[in-house]
């Protein structure tokens, strides 16, 4: 055996290896140090740190367990009673705890970094996430659900729910369910069933829920249509009683699903389960839309936090894996290839870490008119965008593999699943490309994302940026100049997807050249200049089409 032989056959790949995710992240721990106060951000730098070896360590093993251990459904125990047990793995069991310890809910409400502190919650998400196995998800309803309670609930919520949904002790944190979707629809809501029927001074609610998450957490809001009522209203319910049996909940399967394995997902139904209202009668949609705006910024920083991990896993493959001579990195097309994905994660990110930020201030009370207006609009936005970039930068990942990519041992392929459904739950990108132009029609949003965008740029003054300040500016004033039509615009809102992704891309960049300047002049640092200049030549302007004759000429390419 000659000794090239020798070596062809003792050839193996070297795996992509894990670093340290908050210290190997470069534009996170800028953002941070912008953003935050000095002593918030040496508390967030510390506790990330210690948190980020934590992710390593300890989440990532237990997140692969997770998701090679999906639920069980038992129906019913061996003497034939109806138990409806959803059995998970002892891995999912720990992440549940660890979410707990480290506060991933409780932080936003404990406020200790006052409106900084949904930004610091973030960044921990953000960490959490990649090796959560999806617990992200139930974390996501909890959230929101202890944000209605905090605006909406009884004082016996108040005292009782909200206390457990913001706990850091993980034998009394609970988590919450939140159950929109029935057989008629997830986007249309009004579609919706269930009856409540008045009993006392509480309700009873009747009806099949079709996909229902993380079923196995202690409470669940839910909408539901009071007997002899147009209009939804909105229900708190427990699952279980005080002896631990399921109050008139039939679990009729778990879900078979593309990805998010690790995640019970089931079909409910609901006879006669005891339910108080929150909120105003009939007034179910717009009281639930406080918990969906908060699930909305979970799934875009877990569309952030994917990216990161899928490029990170790349860049370190790229840099071990030898092919035609030299390593993938040394390939041009290849380092341009993964330049792109961090050019596209980076605008992400800051879209998402912004409207963290001015949640962060709402709640508080700091945001302005400006602020708040932009809020609204910046939600459906900042879902929509980055979980459409999350698919196809998780697709890009796993064809910088190769074959191996596609191997499901590798555990890549888990990336492109649990991305996919992000472009889903929560609303589709149709759906959200909807709100957000209702949110410009009935709300005035298309303002304020005019003010906040001169606002930002009247403190771009580094003469490096002076000429691409100027391609956002114009590109604003190009999709401004469009609202009018827009908003004349009555039926078919064909324009809401690429007038959504227009103004995604234009507050990105702008949010880009702001972390620009700081690097260059605080950092000293042309890092984040080259990722804003790769980012406008990708292009900010989608065509903003959208008449009576385009919809002719659509149902005609598709030959109806
Ligand atoms: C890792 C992260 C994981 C997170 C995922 C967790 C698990 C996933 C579980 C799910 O996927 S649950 C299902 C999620 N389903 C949706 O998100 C529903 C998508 N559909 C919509 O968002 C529709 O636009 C909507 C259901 C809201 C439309 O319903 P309607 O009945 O046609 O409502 P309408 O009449 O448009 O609005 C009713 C009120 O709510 C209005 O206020 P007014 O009564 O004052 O006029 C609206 O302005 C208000 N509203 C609607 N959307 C709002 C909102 N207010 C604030 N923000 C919004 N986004």
């Amino acid at each position: 055996m000659d000794g090239n032989c020798e070596v062809f056959m003792e050839f193996f790949q070297t795996p992509p290896q894990l670093g340290h995710p908050y210290h190997n992240d470069k534009l996170l721990k800028s953002y941070l140090r912008r953003t935050l106060p000095h002593p918030f951000y040496e508390l967030a730098n510390k506790d990330l740190s210690r948190f980020g070896e934590r992710v390593l360590s300890e989440m990532e093993p237990l997140s692969q367990l997770a998701e090679s251990t999906p639920p069980i459904h038992v129906p019913f125990d061996p003497w034939g009673k109806r138990v409806d047990q959803i059995k998970v793995s002892e891995a999912w069991n720990r992440l549940h705890e660890i979410a707990a310890e480290e506060g991933i809910v409780a932080t936003g409400y404990e406020r200790k970094l006052d409106e900084f502190s949904r930004v610091y919650q973030f960044a921990k998400l953000y960490l959490y996430h990649p090796s959560s196995a999806i617990y992200s998800c139930p974390l996501a309803m909890t959230d929101g659900a202890a944000r209605v309670l905090e605006l909406f609930g009884t004082e016996e919520m108040k005292k009782k729910a909200y206390l457990f949904l913001t706990s850091r002790d993980p034998k009394t944190f609970w988590t919450s369910g939140q159950w929109m979707t029935e057989r008629t629809g997830g986007s249309d809501v009004s579609g919706t069933s269930t009856i409540a029927k008045v009993e006392g001074d509480h309700f009873k609610l009747y009806g099949d829920k079709w996909f229902t998450s993380a079923t196995t957490s202690q409470m669940a809001m839910t909408l539901a249509r009071i007997e002899g009522d147009e209009k939804l209203s909105l229900f708190y319910l427990e699952l279980r009683d005080a002896q631990g049996e399921l109050q008139n909940i039939k679990i009729n399967r778990l879900k078979d699903k593309m990805g998010t394995k690790a995640l019970p997902t089931a079909e409910l139904n609901l006879n006669g389960v005891p339910a108080t209202l929150v909120g105003e009668r009939g007034k179910g949609v717009k009281t639930i839309a406080n918990l969906f705006n908060i699930t909305r910024l979970y799934n875009a920083c877990c569309a952030v936090g994917y990216m990161q991990r899928g490029i990170a896993l790349s860049l370190d493959y790229s840099k071990k894996r030898v092919a035609f001579g030299r390593p993938l990195l040394k390939h041009g097309l290849h380092a341009q290839t993964l330049a792109d994905l961090q050019v596209r994660f980076e605008a992400s990110f800051l879209i998402t870490f912004h409207a963290a930020l001015l949640l962060g201030k709402e709640e508080t009370g700091k945001a302005d008119t400006v602020e708040s207006g932009l809020l609204r609009l910046l939600i459906p936005l900042v879902k929509l965008y980055t979980a459409k970039e999350g698919v196809a930068i998780a697709s890009e990942v796993i064809e910088s593999f190769g074959g191996a990519g596609y191997i499901e041992d590798t555990g890549l392929p888990q990336l492109l699943r649990n991305a996919q459904v992000l472009a889903i739950w929560e609303g589709t990108t149709n759906v959200l490309s909807l709100d957000a132009l209702r949110a410009i029609k009935k709300e005035k949003a298309g303002e304020y994302f005019v003010k906040d965008i001169t606002r930002r740029m009247a403190n771009i003054h580094n003469e490096d940026l002076l000429e691409m300040k100027k391609v956002i500016s114009e590109a604003s004033a190009t999709v401004v100049s469009a609202f009018t039509q827009i908003i004349q615009e009555e039926e078919l809102n064909t324009v809401a997807r690429s007038l959504a992704l227009s103004l995604s891309k234009i507050l990105a960049a702008s949010l880009l050249m702001e972390q620009a300047q700081w690097s260059l002049e605080h950092e000293k640092d042309s890092r984040s200049y080259l990722v804003l200049k790769h980012f406008l030549k990708r292009g900010l302007v989608e065509e903003l089409v959208g008449s009576e004759e385009h919809q002719k000429e659509n149902l005609t390419i598709l030959g109806t």
